[in-house]
């Protein structure tokens, strides 16, 4: 290798490591490791080492809108990133994430996670979120924020069953996983229960889509919440959810639901 070749693979180098340095941010915290990506939501969620999440992305809609939009760094302005440590006597790893973006026009929107991992073998692990839309215009803003979840249990894909109870809380099973989500509040205006492929096409359509209420699906489970919100001039508008993964009940270990419940105390 000439002295020329060298110092430009050294470039190199430094230029990816550079960009590696900014995402994608892994959170780390017991028996459990959440993924997101730079521009947008959650591309992973590993429990006990077993791969359990596809995606979790979030979309919006304006009222002037035709079609629905991801937040992302493409249609939006991503302003800020944090990662915290909130118990580093316990794990040093970073187990909190926020991200910030805008639209230019006076809509924030943040979302912020928190992975709470189970004790090593207990396959339980507990992600908290929040997601805050501010509007900082001086007039009423409406639109449609949505959240679109695409677990897949156990590292495979097409044989979950999956429901939604009270309107709220989505519960999907397979491998002896169970997974439950809880909007603590507020409770939904829709939501759709069905197969990744339809889920994802209501928000590539190019067009104004709603969901439909379907409340169960086997396969290929995917699902997706709809809020329809107005937010006053000033305002914000704040979603609390948690998802929670545990062995199926019945295969339930005592001494791991003690085990998360020692550390969630601990926090
Ligand atoms: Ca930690
Ligand atoms: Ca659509
Ligand atoms: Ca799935």
């Amino acid at each position: 290798m000439s002295k020329s070749t060298t110092v430009f693979a050294l470039a190199l180098i430094g230029l990816s490591s550079t960009a590696l340095a900014g995402g994608p941010y892994v959170l780390g915290d017991g028996n459990s490791t959440a993924t997101f990506a730079v521009d947008s939501g959650q591309i992973a969620w590993e429990v006990d080492g077993v791969s359990q999440l596809f995606a979790q992305e979030f979309y919006f809609r304006r009222a002037s809108d035709t079609r629905e939009h991801r937040v992302d760094s493409t249609n939006l302005s991503l302003d800020g990133v944090f990662t915290t440590d909130t118990n580093p006597f316990t794990d040093t790893r970073h187990d909190t994430i926020g991200q910030l973006y805008s639209d230019g026009l006076g809509l924030e929107i943040e979302t912020r996670f928190s992975l709470l991992g189970g004790n090593a073998g207990s396959g339980m692990s507990d992600l908290a979120e929040q997601i805050i839309l501010r509007n900082n215009t001086n007039a009423t803003m409406s639109l449609s924020f949505f959240q679109y979840v695409d677990f897949d249990l156990g590292g495979d894909t097409f044989d979950d069953q999956g429901r939604i109870v009270g309107g709220n809380t989505a519960q999907q099973t397979d491998n002896g996983i169970f997974l439950s989500e809880t909007v603590v509040t507020p409770l939904p205006t829709l939501f759709q229960m069905g197969s990744s492929n339809d889920l994802t096409s209501l928000f590539d359509d190019n067009a104004i889509s709603n969901l439909d209420g379907t409340v169960s699906y086997a396969g290929d489970v995917a699902w997706a919440f709809q809020w329809d919100i107005t937010i006053g001039a000033g305002q914000s508008f704040s979603i609390s959810k948690d998802k929670l993964i545990t062995p199926a009940p019945g295969s339930l270990a005592l001494l791991g639901a003690a085990g998360l419940m020692t550390r969630r105390r601990r926090r």
